[in-house]
C-alpha cells in the first residue's frame, strides 16, 4: 500500500469511530442494528466493497436497508458479482473490519487481508461500487458513509442508484456483470416484457376473469417496494394492482403493515379492513425482497388467511413440472432435457407443504434458515425453486437450460403455431427473464404469481386449497448468549445446551402432529422458537412450554 492509499484511508476512517462497547456481526442479512450505531459500519462495509470489487474485477452493489424491522434501524450487506450474498469466505474479515478499535488497526487489518488475497492496491486497477438504499430517513447519511469508504481506496468509484428495493440492486450488479444495460428502467422492461410474453401464452379456454380476479391489492409495508410496485404497474396492459402503504402516504415503516407482520401476526395490516373481505391481498416487506399473499376475512375479526411462501413455492412448482411435462411430452429424444427439479425450504415450512411437494413427486431439501443457504442448495438443480415461508424466494435456472431453451424456441418459425412443447420452452424461458436470478424478490414474485393464477383460471381461494396449513406459532426468548444454543440437521436438532433437545423432545411428543425446534436468530439478539400441532391452541401450548425451557436453559439470570 502506497502512501498516498495510507493517508487517504487514515484521514477518511478517522471521521467514522465505531460504536464503544458494540460487537457486531455480519450476519445472515449483513450488518444490522439501531440506525445510530451503523456509520463506521457502513464506511468499513463501503471500503470492503471497494477491496472485493478490486479482488474480482467485477461490479460490487451495496444495499443499505433493515428490511421488516422497524425504521430506527438500519443495515447493510454486499452484493456480489453475480448478484448473490457475500462469498462467506468473505465474512470474518466484514466482522474484523468493522469491530477495529482504531484508524491504525484498521489499517494494518486491511494491509494483511489484501497481501493474503493478493489484491492490487497499485492505483491503477480500478474498482466500481453501486450503492442503493431504502426509504429509512438514516439512509442518506449512511449512503454518504458508503460512499466515503469506497472512495478512501484508490481507484474505486461510486454509483449512486438511489432509492431501490434490495432485488433491485442486486439485479443491477448482476446485469451489469454480464454487460446487459442495468437501469431502473432496463428492470421494469424485463419484467413487463416478460410477463406480456407468459400473458400471450395463457391458454384461451382459461382468459375469462370476472372483475375480482383481475386486480390485486398489494400492502406496500410504507416502504420502497410501492413506489417502485406503482412505476411498474404503469408498464402492465392486463393486470391492475392497487398499492396501498406506499412510502408516500406517510405512515410508519412496517408498523402493523408489511410481510413480516402478516406473516407472523396473522393480522389485517393497516390500510385493509372488511371490505376487502375475499380479494385477492397481498404484502411486501420493507425492502420488497418478500411477498406474501393474504385473504381478509369477513366480518371484522381482523384475522386473515394467510397464503405464505410456501404456498408460493407450491404454485411455482406445480406450474413448472406442468411446462416440464408439455416440453418432453411426445418429443423424440433430440428434444427432450433431463432437466432436474429440486425445491429447497426451511425448517420454518409449514409440514403441510413439505407433504404436499413431496406428494407431487418433487424432491424437497432442506437448508439452515438464511437466503446464502438456500440459493447456494436451489443453484444445484436446472430448476431450483426456494422459498422460506417469510416470502423469501425465487427460482433459478441453470445456464444450460437456459441456452437449451433459447435454442429451442429460436427454432419456432414465425407464422406457424407453436406445439404444446414449444409453448412450454417459450413460457420457461420468459420465467426465467421474469423472476430475479439474484435473490427472492417480491416485484417479479408478485407478476409470476399473478399470471400463474390466470393462467390456471385459479382465485386465490382456489389456489389456498392446494393444502391445508398445520397450525403454528413462533415466538422469541431473550438469552444471556443466543449462541450458546448450537444446531445441527438443517437446524432442526439442538446438540448443545445438552439435555435442551431432550426436553423439547418429551414436550413435543405429548402433542399430535407436534413439531417443534429452536434457533439463534441472525439478525436480532434473541432465540426463536417454532411450533406446530394440530390445532392452533395446541401449537401455542407447545410454543410456551418451549420457550420456557430455552428460558430454564439459557434464560438472562443463567450464567
Ligand atoms: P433470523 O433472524 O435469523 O431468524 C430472519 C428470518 C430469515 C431471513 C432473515 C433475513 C424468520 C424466522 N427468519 O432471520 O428467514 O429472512 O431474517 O432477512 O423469518
Ligand atoms: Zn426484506
Amino acid at each position: 500500500m502506497n502512501e498516498e492509499q495510507k493517508s487517504l484511508l487514515l484521514n477518511s476512517s478517522s471521521c467514522f469511530s465505531p460504536p464503544q462497547g458494540v460487537k457486531l456481526s455480519y450476519g445472515t442479512a449483513g450488518f444490522r442494528a439501531d440506525a445510530s450505531l451503523l456509520p463506521s459500519t457502513v464506511y468499513r462495509v463501503g471500503i470492503l466493497a471497494a477491496l472485493r470489487s478490486l479482488k474480482t474485477g467485477s461490479v460490487i452493489g451495496v444495499m443499505i436497508t433493515a428490511s421488516h424491522n422497524k425504521v430506527s434501524d438500519n443495515g447493510v450487506k454486499i452484493a456480489d458479482p453475480n448478484g448473490g450474498m457475500l462469498s462467506q469466505h468473505w465474512e470474518p474479515f466484514a466482522d474484523a473490519l468493522a469491530n477495529a478499535p482504531s484508524p491504525q488497526h484498521l489499517l494494518l487489518l486491511i494491509n494483511e487481508f489484501v497481501a493474503k488475497e493478493g489484491i492490487l492496491m497499485d492505483g491503477v486497477s480500478q474498482a466500481e461500487v453501486l450503492l442503493g438504499r431504502d426509504t429509512r430517513p438514516s439512509g442518506s447519511a449512511l449512503l454518504e458513509a458508503a460512499r466515503q469508504g469506497v472512495t478512501s481506496i484508490v481507484g474505486a468509484v461510486v454509483k449512486d442508484m438511489g432509492i431501490l428495493t434490495t432485488p433491485q440492486l442486486h439485479w443491477m450488479v448482476r446485469a451489469r456483470n454480464k454487460g446487459i444495460k442495468a437501469s431502473e428502467q432496463d428492470y421494469f422492461e424485463q419484467l413487463s416484457s416478460s410477463l406480456r410474453c407468459l400473458e400471450d401464452l395463457i391458454p384461451t379456454e382459461k382468459s375469462k376473469f370476472d372483475e375480482l380476479i383481475d386486480k390485486v391489492v398489494v400492502d406496500g409495508s410504507n416502504g420502497v417496494g410501492g413506489v417502485k410496485l406503482k412505476g411498474l404497474g404503469r408498464l402492465l396492459n392486463a393486470l391492475v394492482i392497487e398499492v396501498r402503504n406506499s412510502s408516500e402516504d406517510g405512515g410508519v415503516l412496517n408498523d402493523g403493515v408489511g410481510a413480516d407482520y402478516v406473516q407472523k401476526e396473522k393480522l389485517v395490516p393497516h390500510g385493509f379492513g372488511s371490505e376487502d373481505a375475499g380479494m385477492r391481498c397481498a404484502s411486501l416487506d420493507g425492502d420488497a425482497d418478500r411477498l406474501v399473499y393474504f385473504i381478509v376475512q369477513p366480518e371484522s375479526s381482523g384475522r386473515i388467511d394467510l397464503v405464505d411462501g410456501d404456498k408460493i413455492l407450491s404454485l411455482f412448482a406445480l406450474f413448472i413440472r406442468e411446462q416440464l411435462s408439455f416440453l418432453n411430452e411426445n418429443e423424440g429424444l433430440k428434444n427432450c432435457y433431463p432437466c432436474r427439479l429440486g425445491v429447497v425450504q426451511t425448517a420454518y415450512a409449514n409440514g403441510a407443504s413439505t407433504n404436499y411437494l413431496k406428494q407431487l413427486g418433487l424432491e424437497v431439501n432442506f437448508t439452515p434458515t438464511g437466503v446464502k443457504y438456500l440459493h447456494e442448495k436451489a443453484a444445484e438443480f436446472d430448476i431450483g425453486i426456494y422459498f422460506e415461508a417469510n416470502g423469501h424466494g425465487t427460482v433459478l435456472f441453470s445456464e444450460s437450460l437456459i441456452e437449451w431453451l433459447e435454442a429451442r424456441t429460436k427454432e419456432i418459425s414465425s407464422g406457424s403455431k407453436a406445439s404444446e412443447a414449444e409453448k412450454a420452452a417459450l413460457r420457461l424461458l420468459a420465467v426465467s427473464k421474469l423472476i430475479n436470478q439474484a435473490v427472492g424478490d417480491a416485484l417479479s414474485g408478485l407478476l409470476l404469481v399473478e399470471v400463474i393464477l390466470q393462467h390456471m383460471g385459479w382465485s386465490i381461494h382456489r389456489w389456498n386449497e392446494l393444502y391445508h396449513d398445520l397450525p403454528s406459532r413462533q415466538l422469541k426468548v431473550k438469552v444471556a448468549d443466543r449462541n450458546a444454543v448450537i444446531t445441527a440437521n438443517a437446524e432442526t436438532v439442538v446438540v448443545s445446551p445438552p439435555g435442551l433437545q431432550e426436553a423439547i423432545n418429551a414436550e413435543t411428543g405429548k402433542y399430535p402432529q407436534g413439531r417443534c425446534f429452536v434457533r439463534p436468530s441472525g439478525t436480532e439478539d434473541v432465540v426463536r422458537v417454532y411450533a406446530e400441532a394440530s390445532t392452533q391452541e395446541a401449537a401455542g401450548t407447545l410454543a410456551n412450554s418451549v420457550t420456557k425451557l430455552v428460558d430454564q436453559f439459557l434464560g438472562l439470570n443463567s450464567s
